[in-house]
């Protein structure tokens, strides 16, 4: 069991009255309707079908147990008034999956607007038997609440893939067109089978190479396999294409020609590609060049674009991590800087992308302030399924954990609950195009993603693109359900593992509201100490700012004032530790090694204490697992077992750096209830790791 399977193992229902009660409930399948998607979904349900119950679904046009997939254009007008309520509640990807009585008999009745939507029910009739759900009485109606549901692969043309821990990019461009890898078809149904229907295919550290002929061809082979189950194709736009083409000498988003190069590149691609999504760009950031090298905006720049996508009905999204040219008084506060006085002036068809955080894809952040103080541009939520600042794919973190903490945080804009989430979907401010994007952590690891428990994360990003109200808790069970067992004894155990393992991560890196201290350039490992990189914001020691007088950064009044960026209720309440959640306290505020806490204790004592806690954590989830080995299966077990001690070890590693680095400035005494660093500061500064996993950038 090499876990390549996903959550899309169709296991043998071994509970013989349930399966019995599965195939009383269906005893055929009537497909109206041909396409190539309804032909993926009776295939999916027919594959499953044959695991579950080691026989063929037969086709059948009636009787008692039909299951029937039709888009609502092919149904009868008998069944089309028996759903009719249902199908003004779904929206163009929603399904509907009902029980009915037809002719005196049971029939199972999959039907949706489109035949994608069809698709979608079919992969949710399936869950409800992974889950071991009852069939027999179905009203289900569901449908994606964000529409541009899209993953981000940070894959470069020679297949390596920057902050990707799970082998060479599965892109195999080289013998693309001609070799179609199953890969691809597995990677399609494996998305679809969450509701993810986009996919850029290129590092946003682009290469025009992508856009010449020659690598369109092979998109548009890519793009074929996905068509079927609902998945667009987007590329990056390297912004001085033109330039790099050698067709112009100037990549001005103003300049009549560059405009007709972007016109005409667009028209060339949607030709072999009609269902092309459009481009996502990062420009003028750590090297990437845009709109502000001929002194233009961020408005020109992704409006141009725009412009030449439209009549295609492509969109682009327009990424908000930025650097200002000036040095940083503080880098929390320049995306919102930036790009908050364009509020209004982006074309129809931007979305802007921010990542969930103002820093960096940390452990934890403070959502990013420009959620919701953009209201008349739809920002679309950049999270990172791949875990470049949380123990790359060695690590067991729940990902979904940090995803629906940022969704639920209240923004604050218009008076209380307005939510991250009501911002992404659109609900906040009536957005008429909405998305979120996850920066994939997927290769061509035998398992997809390396740890085995990366895959929960990139199943749960795909849930909460579809209902960002989702618990995570929820996702974890079904995705331990589908992928490894229903057994209670296994399901809950583990569930509360990898909700805690978020917030164990954090303890033993960041805690107390720290970031950004990992180790140079590859982010692996602990790293406080490190001052030499040209940008300030490069270093640890920015972040912490860690002194005799104390730690953390001032963002308050008297310091970068980035936390007047948030609506009031927040800056008002943050603005005094006192008031700042614990969890935020050095996000926002530079405090004594002595200061009080909630319990009583110093900040030192805390800090100290909740590094432990994390190390502590660890040893927990090692003995949870320890006692699921009759659950699963040997090679899926051994490897979760032997990564996870890997992971105790550096957590006890990350404790003891961080430990040692700050107290030589606290200069006061590690608690008693930890133990003592095994070796001195110069020890853990010695560590390097020539070949840490995990490609950087090219600017680096
Ligand atoms: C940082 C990564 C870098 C990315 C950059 C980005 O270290 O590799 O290129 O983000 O998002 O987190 O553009």
């Amino acid at each position: 069991q090499t876990g390549y399977d996903l959550w899309l193992q169709y296991e043998e229902i071994s509970d013989a009255s349930l399966s019995q009660s599965y195939l009383n409930s269906l005893t055929g399948i009537k497909v109206m309707g041909n396409s190539p998607t309804l032909e993926a979904s009776r295939n999916e349900i027919s594959n499953a079908y044959d695991s579950f119950f080691n026989q063929e679904l037969k086709n059948a046009n009636s009787g008692d147990g039909l299951l029937i997939l039709a888009n609502i254009d092919q149904l009868p007008a008998n069944m089309r008034s028996d759903v009719k309520s249902d199908i003004e509640n779904i929206n163009s990807e929603g399904y509907i999956i009902r029980s009915l009585e037809q002719n005196g008999n049971k029939v199972t009745l999959i039907t949706a607007k489109t035949d994608i939507g069809v698709l979608y029910g079919s992969f949710r009739l399936i869950k409800e038997m992974q889950l071991h759900n009852d069939i027999s009485n179905l009203a289900i109606i569901d449908s994606p609440k964000i529409q541009k549901r899209v993953l981000n692969h940070w894959d470069n043309l020679d297949r390596t893939v920057e902050r990707g821990y799970a082998g060479f990019s599965i892109w195999d461009w080289h013998l693309l067109p001609e070799l179609i890898k199953p890969e691809y078809v597995d990677y399609a149904r494996a998305n679809a089978s969450i509701g993810i229907n986009g996919t850029v295919l290129t590092n946003v550290n682009a290469n025009s190479l992508i856009l010449t002929e020659q690598y369109i061809e092979k998109v548009k082979a890519l793009a074929e396999v996905f068509r079927p189950y609902g998945i667009q194709v987007y590329l990056t736009a390297r912004f001085s294409a033109p330039l790099e083409s050698g067709d112009l000498d100037t990549a001005d988003p103003l300049n009549t020609e560059v405009k007709q190069w972007w016109k005409d590149k667009a028209d060339e691609i949607y030709a072999e590609i009609p269902d092309f999504g459009g481009f996502l760009v990062k420009a003028n950031s750590e090297g990437q060049p845009g709109p502000n090298n001929y002194d233009r905006t961020h408005v020109d720049g992704a409006n141009m674009l725009a412009e030449a996508v439209a009549p295609h009905n492509g969109i682009v999204m327009w990424r908000a991590f930025v650097y200002s040219e000036d040095d940083p008084e503080d880098r929390a506060k320049q995306a919102y800087s930036e790009f908050v006085p364009f509020d209004g002036q982006f074309k129809d068809n931007v979305l802007v992308q921010v990542k969930n955080g103002p820093i960096d894809f940390q452990p934890r952040e403070p959502f990013h302030p420009m959620f919701g103080t953009m209201p008349n541009t739809p920002l679309m939520m950049e999270f990172q399924i791949t875990q470049e600042y949380l123990g790359f794919a060695s690590h067991l973190v729940y990902l979904p954990k940090l995803f629906e903490e940022t969704l639920e945080e209240d923004t604050y804009v218009n008076g209380e609950n307005s939510t991250v989430a009501k911002v992404i979907d659109g609900s906040l401010s009536n957005n008429k195009l909405t998305g979120i994007a996850g920066v994939a952590n997927i290769g061509s690891a035998k398992n997809w993603t390396g740890h085995p428990f990366g895959q929960s994360s990139w199943y749960g990003f795909g849930r909460l693109a579809w209902d960002p109200y989702m618990s995570s808790e929820e996702i974890a069970e079904e995705w331990l359900k589908r992928t490894f067992s229903n057994e209670e004894a296994f399901v809950d155990p583990v569930t509360d593992l990898m909700i805690k393992s978020r917030e164990a991560v954090v303890k033993y890196m960041t805690p107390l509201g720290l970031h950004h201290i990992m180790d140079t350039g590859h982010h692996y490992g602990p790293g406080p100490w490190v001052s030499s990189l040209s940008r300030p914001e490069w270093n640890p020691v920015y972040y912490h700012k860690a002194d005799e007088e104390g730690i953390g950064f001032d963002r308050t009044q008297s310091g970068s004032d980035a936390l007047s960026q948030y609506a009031d209720p927040i800056a008002e309440k943050y603005s005094s530790p006192k008031t700042t959640p614990e969890k935020y306290l050095l996000w926002f505020h530079h405090l004594p090694w002595d200061y009080e806490m909630d319990n009583g204790e110093t900040l030192w004592h805390n800090l100290a204490t909740t590094y432990q806690e994390g190390v502590e954590d660890v040893e927990e989830m090692v003995d949870t697992w320890n006692n699921m080995e009759e659950y699963v299966d040997k090679e899926r077990f051994e490897k979760v077992a032997m990564l996870l001690q890997i992971q105790l070890k550096e957590s006890k590693w990350w404790r003891d750096a961080c430990l040692s680095y700050f107290q030589q400035f606290s200069g006061m005494e590690i608690p008693e209830s930890v133990p003592q660093p095994e070796h001195d500061l110069e020890y853990y500064k010695s560590l390097e790791f020539p070949f840490a996993p995990g490609i950087r950038p090219s600017w680096e």
